[in-house]
Formats: structure tokens, sequence, C-alpha cells
């Protein structure tokens, strides 16, 4: 993984999406350009079973024909078995040595939210860690108290080389804030799948960048 594929990090799952066709969302996001996609199915109204698998296999052929990573939050065993470019936990999930070990080399992004978690994320040879969240979110149940932009500006200066992604509540108003604090790219839930226009919205994102 470059750290240019974390410049606009798309997050979807099915309960994420009111009035569209979800895989809809996902290709036009796609298309319109952006540079990672993650598959988090999760919280009330998320598939399961084979409903889940077919939808994770769909996203991953749209992720495929638009040459885009595809990553499988929390569930490794769905990821191994679909070949997924790689994987996305949480701190409440298995051990990090434990997720290495079993996909190998495919990408591994982690969460962080201080310097204890960095360092374990560091050990495992994150490809990537996730900081948040920067702002207040409606798109995660159990969300920490927005944290700002301190955390992520001091791994920044610290980890020069670390591939850093900012998450939690970012918009096209704010999405500048996480930038000039360090972060490679921003990861967006609502801000894409409740865009009205999400070719703009992306571009916008990939501005921030460029
Ligand atoms: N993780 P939105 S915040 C999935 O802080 C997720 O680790 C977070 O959704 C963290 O872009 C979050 O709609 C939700 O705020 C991001």
């Amino acid at each position: 993984m470059k750290r240019e594929n974390l410049q606009v990090y798309f997050i979807m799952g099915t309960q994420n999406i009111t009035n569209r066709e979800p895989l809809k969302v996902l290709e036009e996001a796609l298309q319109a350009g952006v540079t990672i996609f993650q598959l988090r199915e999760k919280g009330d109204g998320a598939l399961h079973g084979a409903a889940y698998e077919g939808f994770a296999i769909e996203c991953q052929k749209l992720c495929q024909k638009y040459d885009v990573p595809f990553i499988v939050n929390d569930d490794i065993e769905l990821a191994i078995k679909l070949g997924a470019d790689g994987v996305h936990i949480g701190q409440e999930d298995m051990s990090v040595g434990e997720v290495r070990e079993k996909i190998g080399d495919r990408i591994l992004g982690i969460s962080v939210h201080n310097m204890e978690e960095l360092q374990v994320a560091l050990t495992h040879k994150a490809d990537y860690v996730g900081i948040g969240p920067i702002f207040a979110t409606k798109s995660k149940a159990d969300a920490k108290t927005p944290a700002g932009t301190s955390f992520l500006q001091q791994v920044s200066h610290q980890y020069p080389e670390l591939p850093i992604v900012a998450i939690g509540g970012i918009t096209k108003q704010n999405g500048t804030e996480p930038i000039q604090a360090g972060a490679d790219g921003v990861a967006v839930i609502s801000a894409i799948c409740e865009s009205e226009n999400i070719n703009e919205t992306v571009a916008v994102f990939k501005d921030l960048t460029n």
C-alpha cells in the first residue's frame, strides 16, 4: 500500500445508506475517485450470514473494477476467505499480533488513540493507523469523545514515515484541519453516504491533499 491510497478513504456498510442502493453509492464513489474502500457492516440493520458475504463479494468486485484496495473491517476470516486486500481493526478486536499472523502481508490498518496503542501497532507493522474521532460523529455508536488533532499531530511529527488517516465527523468544510495536522488523508462515512453529489464531495476531499 502506498500512503497516497489514504487520500480519500471511503467506509460504508448497508446500514449507512438510506433510500439508495448501497452498491450504486459505492460505484459512484469509486467513479469519483475514492482511493481505498473499507466494508464496515456493523450495528443496527447490518447484514449477516450469506447476505453479508454476498454483499462483501459485490463490493470487492467493484473495487477490483476500479483498482481500489478492498479492506474488511474486523472480520479477519471473511477477509482471508475472499482474498481481500486488507483488514482494519480497532482496539476491541483480537490481538494485533494474532491478526498480523493470520493475514500475512495483506494491508493491516489499526485505530489508535494513544501512544501505547500506537506502539503495539508499530510492533506488528501496521501499514497505516487511523486516528479519531477528530470531530463528533454519529456513525459509530461507541465512538470516543472528539479528540481534535493534537494526538494526530504528535504522531505525524514523531513518525513521519507512518501513513495516517484521520477519521470521525470529517466533512467538506472541516477536512483541511486534520490534513494540516499531518494526516495523509481523510476517512469518511456520512460525508459520502449522505452526499447529494458524491462526485463533487470526493473532489473536495481529493483537493485537500493535492
Ligand atoms: N471510527 P463519519 S469514528 C468508523 O474514531 C469510525 O475510530 C471512528 O463516520 C474512530 O465519517 C468512525 O460519518 C465513524 O463521522 C466515521
